[in-house]
Parts: structure tokens; C-alpha cells; sequence
């Protein structure tokens, strides 16, 4: 701590392979600056090849407990998989029970896996989070499936959309998931809906109810018609078919030629809001700006002028057309 990182040198690491350096790249790139840019720069052009699979959902609805199922199988069929969680509560980040966190710990204990816990606000300009950038890292790692564990709540958490080739959402039987996940717009970027706990009795009931909200949805001739599957992740029930619905997307992304679209998708909102932070982040530091403000707050308050005239003024200034 304390000391600069030697980026040249970690990144020569990297490329060897080194875990430890990867890791260390990681941190680097949470905490933002013209270092993170740097190694991301560097790193960009050996991306593209790693399939992204996001997991959101509830908190406690078993997202962690699923991801270690199937990282296990994964890992068996010889993928090279990185577990990234950005969830505040989950076990990766130390937040859960005791049993949950030693289970991860067993996962993290196999250097050919991944695992790392993101913080829900870290950042590039200290806006948006760095996922994107992590699985970019994990990618040029040499990593061909990386999975991120995000939380369904809050508006922000739909972004897994514009992150992830396939999007998986997990809710439980109880406390209306289907009713919740539909408010929180989780039905609209949903690829694969899993009503894990089936080990529950009502989660058949709870599974339907969800198909019937999908038949609402606008399918157009040829499209995805999003998957419904029952799982336990504590009795290891449905696990097989969570996988099969996952490679049932991946090979309609691929027949349909989605995969690259989708990327081309992932990397233009990439573009974008680095553009918007960037913008934002000169905004907020900028001298010129700050006094306007403030030179025209007392009119502003005196009702001489209205905030919009002082927006109006600002565009003046600051020329972006
Ligand atoms: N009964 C039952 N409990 C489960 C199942 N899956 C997970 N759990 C439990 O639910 C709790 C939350 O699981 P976790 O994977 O941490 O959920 P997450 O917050 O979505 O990541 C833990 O105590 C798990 O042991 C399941 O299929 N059945
Ligand atoms: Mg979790």
C-alpha cells in the first residue's frame, strides 16, 4: 500500500499469467485515474473473446450458491472462468453466513478460478462502477467464461444488460418475486429466469406464474423466448438445466450472429458512458463552471434569473456543438 504500482512491470507479469498481478491490476483499475486507464488501454486489444453471463436477482435468492454449482461443472468441462461479484451482501465480499463464505472460499482455493468482489460504487471518474473493465482484464487474462454476480435492486442494476452476452435471473417462490422482478424491470433484460429453492414447495406455482408474465412480452419471429428453470442450489436439483438453458443461449447468440452484435452493444455503451463520466467529472471540476454558479446564484435567488437562464449561459461557455 501506499507505493505507486509498477504498471509496466505488473502488466509483464499479467500477461505471464501471474493470478497475483491480475489481482493487483484489479485494484488499479477500482481506483480509477489515468493509471486505470493506462493498463485498460494496454490490455483492450487481447478482449473479445470471453462469453459473459450475468446473474442478478434479490438479495438471498441464491445467486452465490447457484454460481458455485455451476462453477463446478464449468470447471470440470475444463472452462477458464473468473467469478466476479458486485453485490454489497455477497458472500464474496464477507457479507453472509459463515457456511456461505467458507464455500466460496473452497471455490477462490482453485487458482484456475477467478474470484473477486467488486465494490457496488468503486470506479473509473467514481460514477459507475468497473465491471466492464474487470471482466475486460479477466478476459485478456485468458478467461473464456467470466460470471458476474450483480443485485437486482435499484435502477442502476439493470445496466447487467448492457454488460452480459446472456442474463440470468434468479428469484425464489416467496415474498411474490415475479410481482417484484416485474416492477424492477428484471423481466424486460432476462434471457433465463431461475425460481431457485424449488426445494420449497410452492416454487412450481411461483415458476408458472412468471411463464405467464413472459407471454406477455413482445417476442418478434426468431427471437429468444426467455427460459424458465427450477432449481435447488442446496439439493443440486435443476442444475443440469440451468446449464442447457445457458447453452441454448449462447448458441442462438452464435446462429444468429448476436454475439458480435451484442458486443458491438457492450462496447458503444461502454463508449458512451465513458464519454458522459468523462464530461461529467470535467463539468464538476471546472473553475469556468463553478464561478458562472456562483456569480449567478444571487440573481438566482432573487428570482432575476432562472436556472435554466444560467443553463442557457453555461452552453454559451462551454461549446460542445
Ligand atoms: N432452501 C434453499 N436454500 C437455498 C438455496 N439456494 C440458496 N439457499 C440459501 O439461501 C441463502 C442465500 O443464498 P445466496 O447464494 O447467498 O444468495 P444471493 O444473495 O442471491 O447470492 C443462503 O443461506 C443459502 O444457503 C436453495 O436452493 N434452497
Ligand atoms: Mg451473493
Amino acid at each position: 500500500m501506499g507505493n505507486k504500482p509498477d504498471i509496466d512491470a505488473l502488466l509483464e507479469r499479467f500477461a505471464e499469467g501471474n493470478v497475483t498481478a491480475a489481482a493487483r491490476l484489479i485494484s488499479v483499475i477500482e481506483n480509477g485515474g489515468e493509471e486505470a486507464e493506462r493498463v485498460l488501454d494496454r490490455i483492450f486489444a487481447q478482449t473479445s473473446n470471453a462469453y459473459r453471463v450475468g446473474f442478478t436477482g434479490p438479495p438471498g435468492a441464491g445467486k452465490s450458491s447457484l454460481l458455485y454449482r455451476l462453477t463446478r461443472i464449468f470447471r470440470e468441462e475444463g472452462r477458464r472462468i473468473a467469478v466476479i461479484a458486485v453485490d454489497p451482501t455477497s458472500p464474496f465480499s464477507g457479507g453472509a453466513l459463515l457456511g456461505d463464505r467458507i464455500r466460496m472460499q473452497s471455490l477462490s482455493e482453485d487458482t484456475e478460478i477467478f474470484v473477486r468482489s467488486l465494490a457496488s460504487r468503486g470506479s473509473l471518474g467514481g460514477i459507475s462502477n468497473c465491471t466492464d473493465e474487470v471482466c475486460d482484464l479477466m478476459d485478456a487474462f485468458g478467461k473464456d467464461l467470466i460470471l458476474v454476480e450483480t443485485v437486482g435492486v435499484g435502477q442502476s442494476e439493470l445496466e447487467i444488460a448492457e454488460k452480459a452476452h446472456t442474463v440470468v435471473v434468479v428469484l425464489v417462490p416467496e415474498s411474490g418475486d415475479g410481482i417484484q422482478a416485474m416492477k424492477a424491470g428484471l423481466m424486460e433484460i432476462g434471457d433465463i429466469f431461475v425460481m431457485n429453492k424449488c426445494d420449497h414447495s410452492d416454487a412450481e406455482l411461483a415458476a408458472l406464474e412468471i411463464e405467464d408474465t413472459l407471454k406477455l412480452k413482445n417476442i418478434p419471429a426468431g427471437g429468444w423466448k426467455p427460459r424458465v428453470v427450477l432449481t435447488s442450489a442446496r439439493e443440486e436439483t435443476g442444475i443440469d438445466d440451468l446449464l442447457r438453458a445457458i447453452g441454448e443461449h449462447h448458441t442462438y447468440l452464435q446462429d444468429k450472429g448476436l454475439f458480435r452484435k451484442k458486443r458491438k452493444q457492450i462496447l458503444f455503451s461502454r463508449v458512451r458512458r465513458a464519454v458522459m463520466d468523462k464530461l461529467e467529472q470535467k463539468l464538476r471540476n471546472s473553475e469556468t463552471v463553478r464561478d458562472l454558479i456562483d456569480r449567478r446564484m444571487k440573481e438566482v435567488y432573487d428570482g432575476k434569473l432562472s436556472p435554466y437562464q444560467v443553463v442557457r449561459e453555461l452552453e454559451r461557455i462551454v461549446k460542445i456543438d
